[in-house]
């Protein structure tokens, strides 16, 4: 008999291990393991998410006909770890083969492939995951002597390979990228539609209280859980933005409200990421509702590329430059994380909004992760370990593969420019430029030196001093220093010793 491991983000019906595997003979383990959910110290809602999304697909594979053991999670259990599940039931069973999908994480794949093969005494075959469009060969492929690995570039070959908004041989609207019109701030207009909840039923109801009860300690609260929990859900949530958020998400994509958390992204990540949707369903579908007329093409083209381009490009890079990439601080910086990433305890009223966000839902948009909580980090001076090991630990969708490129490379430059070609780093103008929130916090956005000016302003310039030696050469840095250069002597002082303060007084904002 083969034993096939499905771990919590391989919950897809075309999963390899599924079609490697025979349901008349063989055998399915799922197992919800204490050593999975306090790696790092997981949201709430995250553990929520996977052990119920884990326990609606075990039910729909019995229902298939699959032979299946599962695991449900109890404290006090001396399985810790899915080796430890394993082990015992391979030790009463007669498995000639252990059958894996590769899975995202290169901590949890070291071991498979390492340690597993010795310590269960039987054959472990790690399947290559299909459920990306682009293979980690192909990624090396394209990544294989290049200077600079960007995405555009990358995201160009994903366009021809799967044909989505192409006109034979060319994008379909005669250019590839439709950013220059997804810049817009958000006035209130249009109305944003009520979010979808979802009925929730026994299984759900279960695991919100086991949660609840034995990772009362975790961050985040539970009473916010809007995700789809199973793939019937997840397709209904992906109709629902197709329909009624689409035709508006490019316009708004980099857009910041204080009393609209999620804008009009599609909050389909967590359900992408624990293969609830497949990648090119999602496209194929928005690619759809631009062919019908439904919505425009900047809006198509701008959700397409976050899937195909950037989702697919930080797979590659995690891949080709593990292990060594997690441990990059380029820029050295290393002051602690502040304790209010943790709490939402801060005046800065857009750090304010973006971390209640998260605590309270398990998210918050691409712009809030980047030029809020991320450019913050960056600006301050943040260990990029520890800011790393929050943002693994605090969102719903977050697995290191995805997590790490995103966190080190784009966020805090600390991979020195693999991913990112310049840091993005801004001031309070940028933020005040694509939100509401500096018209109501107690910093003022328009000063840098005062008791109460905007942190991010005498930060930004901070930064840019104190790493002038690093990053003045980079061509798209240029602008910025010949504004610091030419900043009046008194002024510049007075910018620094501010930041200066800020900084030591990093937890008291
Ligand atoms: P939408 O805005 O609706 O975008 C559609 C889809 O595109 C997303 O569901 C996602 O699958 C994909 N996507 C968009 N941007 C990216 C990106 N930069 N990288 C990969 N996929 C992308 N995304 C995660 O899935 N997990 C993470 O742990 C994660 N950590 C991040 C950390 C930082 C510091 C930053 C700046 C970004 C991070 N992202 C991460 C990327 C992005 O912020 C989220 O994918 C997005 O906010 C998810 O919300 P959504 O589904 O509403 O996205
Ligand atoms: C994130 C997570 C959590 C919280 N719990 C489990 C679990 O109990 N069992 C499991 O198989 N997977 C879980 N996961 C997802 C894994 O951590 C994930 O599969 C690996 O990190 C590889 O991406
Ligand atoms: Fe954020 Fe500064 Fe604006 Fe306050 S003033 S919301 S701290 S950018």
């Amino acid at each position: 008999m083969k034993v096939g491991l499905i771990l919590g983000d391989q919950l897809s019906h075309n999963l390899p291990t599924l079609q490697k595997l025979d349901r008349e003979c063989d055998m399915i383990v799922m197992a919800e393991v204490a050593e999975e959910a306090t790696y790092v110290k997981h949201h709430k809602q995250k553990i929520a998410l996977l052990f119920s999304a884990m326990r609606h697909f075990a039910r729909e594979l019995q229902q298939q006909g699959w032979q299946l053991r599962y695991h449900s999670y109890q404290p006090q259990s001396t399985a810790w770890s899915l080796l430890d599940v394993l082990s015992a039931f391979l030790r009463q069973s007669e498995t000639t083969e252990l059958v894996i999908t590769e899975c995202g994480e290169y901590r949890l794949q070291s071991q498979i492939t390492e340690a597993w093969p010795t310590a269960l005494q039987c054959r472990v075959t790690v399947l290559p995951d299909s459920r990306f469009i682009t293979s980690k060969d192909e990624f090396s492929h394209w990544a294989r002597g290049r200077k600079q690995l960007r995405m555009e570039y990358f995201y160009r070959e994903v366009r021809r390979k799967t044909g989505l908004l192409m006109d034979g041989n060319n994008p379909l609207g005669g250019q590839w990228n439709f950013d220059a019109d997804n810049r817009q701030a958000y006035k209130g207009r249009p109305a944003l539609p009520e979010r979808l909840i979802f009925q929730r039923d026994a299984i759900d109801i279960e695991v919100l209280s086991l949660v609840e009860e034995h990772f009362a300690t975790h961050p985040g609260e539970l009473s916010g859980f809007i995700w789809p929990t199973s793939r019937e859900q997840a397709l209904t949530a992906l109709d629902c933005f197709i329909c009624q958020l689409l035709p508006h998400f490019g316009q708004f994509q980099d857009a910041m409200n204080q009393h609209q958390h999620f804008m009009f992204h599609s909050l389909l990540s967590t359900s992408l990421n624990c293969g609830l949707l497949d990648p090119i369903e999602v496209c194929r579908a928005a690619e759809r509702a631009y062919l019908d007329g439904a919505v425009p093409l900047n809006a198509a083209e701008g959700f397409i590329r976050q899937i195909i381009g950037w989702r697919e490009y930080v797979r590659g890079l995690y891949w080709l430059l593990m292990p060594t990439y997690k441990n990059h601080n380029y820029l050295q910086q290393s002051t602690p994380l502040p304790h209010y990433y943790w709490t939402g305890k801060t005046d800065m009223l857009c750090m304010q909004q973006s971390l209640h966000n998260t605590l309270n839902n398990a998210y918050a948009h691409h712009i809030q992760r980047l030029m809020l909580t991320g450019n913050f980090a960056l600006l301050a001076g943040l260990d990029p370990q520890q800011v790393c090991d929050w943002y693994l630990a605090i969102y719903a969708d977050a697995y290191e593969w995805v997590e790490l490129p995103n966190t080190l490379g784009m966020a805090l430059y600390a991979d020195g420019g693999v991913m990112a070609s310049k840091p993005y780093a801004a001031s309070g103008s940028y933020i005040n430029r694509m939100s509401d929130y500096c018209r109501s916090c107690r910093y003022k956005v328009k000063t840098s030196t005062e008791t109460d000016s905007c942190p991010f302003n005498s930060l930004y310039w901070h930064f840019i001093n104190r790493h002038q030696a690093k990053l003045e050469h980079n061509p798209r840095m240029g602008m910025v220093y010949r504004n610091w250069k030419r900043m009046d002597a008194g002024k510049k002082q007075a910018i620094l010793t501010r930041a200066d303060i800020v900084i030591k007084n990093i937890e008291m904002l």
